[in-house]
């Protein structure tokens, strides 16, 4: 029989959990208890360590053709509020991020009907060119999907353009819950929970890293969260290319999907964290978002086995428009604060994960 200390001596002595253990936690309200093991869990693969990156998130549309129900910063072409920015536009902000200090910049649209695969190509040359110090993050597996089916290339092919063009790694967007029941109610246009971990495992396999979101607290269950990520488990055990895991807490504002909520709250917030940090034993890092999740309770996660802070951003769209609280950048500082005065130490690193400077 699963208990509270059938886990706790499997994650004690360094096993793994099943899924029914990870729905066992779910299902408790010993939130103490499973931080407990989840710090324990980090505290093996990162010590005190916490990383944080210096980043600029640019979007260069938001012109989008699948027009989920859940998303709210996406606009149909010529609608109001649409906007595609220019190839000058989106190199100026990539120069500005590296004078800024930034050393990544993390690139990610709408699915825009009218602009070409070159469109995405050229982008990638251009921002090398003009900002050639920023590590290029780009693309979720739903957009390299998309840029196969309007060049008519193999996925294998659009990758390696990609990369010879300056493609440097992959963000984890658009896994939203890989459960087909699920993704037929927040996103039926999107390609389907087993074409994303397709289209990752392709990457992983040209050589990219990847990360892996999971956005929670709309219309899925917790066993539709242990899958998602009893799926992403399994993969990562075939290919070691994820870096890090990242639950997005949905924002629920200007959304089409018909809700009662208000939202995810801090219980459930922590609890997702510390699961996913005890259950995805093969991810060495776990993100704490605090766009979605708002700054008190990202620091508080830090006591609940997340090792990494998303970063210092700059100019976030999808979860602002989605109505997000929190502010829509944060000084390199300001996240060095929130880490220390979690009594951890925050290590700068670049986007693969190699220590810059530690604080
Ligand atoms: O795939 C859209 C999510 C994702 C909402 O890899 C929403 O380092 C909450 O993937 N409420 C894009 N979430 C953002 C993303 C990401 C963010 C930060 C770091 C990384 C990384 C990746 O945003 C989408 C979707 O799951 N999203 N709308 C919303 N209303
Ligand atoms: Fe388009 Fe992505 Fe928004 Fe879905 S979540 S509508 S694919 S921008």
């Amino acid at each position: 029989m699963t208990t509270y200390a059938t886990i706790s001596a499997k994650v004690r002595a360094g096993q793994r959990i099943t899924a029914e253990d990870a729905l066992f936690l779910f299902e408790s309200h010993d939130l103490l208890g499973i931080g407990e093991l989840a710090a324990l869990a980090n505290e093996r693969k990162n010590g005190a360590h916490v990383f944080f990156n210096v980043n600029r998130h640019i979007n260069p549309t938001n012109v989008c053709v699948n027009r989920c129900a859940f998303c709210a910063f996406s606009r149909t072409a010529g609608e109001d509020g649409s906007y595609t920015l220019t190839l000058d536009e989106i190199c100026r902000r990539a120069l500005e991020a590296e004078k800024e200090g930034a050393t990544e910049v993390h690139i990610v649209g709408g699915l825009h009907p009218d602009l070409n695969f070159e469109f995405y190509e050229e982008t990638l040359r251009a921002i090398r060119l003009t900002a050639p110090g920023l590590h290029i993050k780009a693309f979720t597996a739903v957009e390299i999907e998309y840029f196969s089916r309007i060049s008519g290339l193999t996925v294998e092919k659009v990758l390696q353009r990609l990369i010879s063009a300056g493609l440097g790694s992959m963000p984890g967007g658009g896994a939203e819950i890989l459960v087909e029941e699920v993704r037929r109610k927040i996103c039926p246009e999107k390609i389907s929970g087993g074409h994303w971990l397709e289209i990752i495992r392709l990457a992983h396999l040209a050589g990219l890293k990847t990360n892996a979101t999971m956005l929670y607290g709309h219309v899925e269950t917790t066993a539709d969260r242990v899958s998602h990520m009893e799926m992403l488990r399994n993969l990562q055990d075939e290919t070691g290319g994820f870096q890090a895991f990242i639950p997005l807490a949905f924002q629920t504002e200007n959304s089409d999907l018909n809700l009662d909520i208000k939202g995810t709250s801090g219980l459930d917030d922590l609890k997702t964290l510390a699961i996913a940090r005890i259950f995805l034993d093969n991810f060495d890092h776990i993100k704490a978002y605090w766009i979605m999740l708002g700054e008190k309770i990202a620091q508080v996660s830090l006591a609940f086995g997340v090792n990494d802070l998303d970063g210092t951003v700059i100019e976030e769209k999808i979860g602002h428009d989605a109505g997000a609280q929190s502010p829509q950048s944060q000084t390199k500082e300001g996240i060095i604060r929130l880490i220390r005065k979690a009594g951890k130490i925050p290590v700068e690193r670049d986007t693969l994960y190699h220590p810059m400077r530690s604080y």
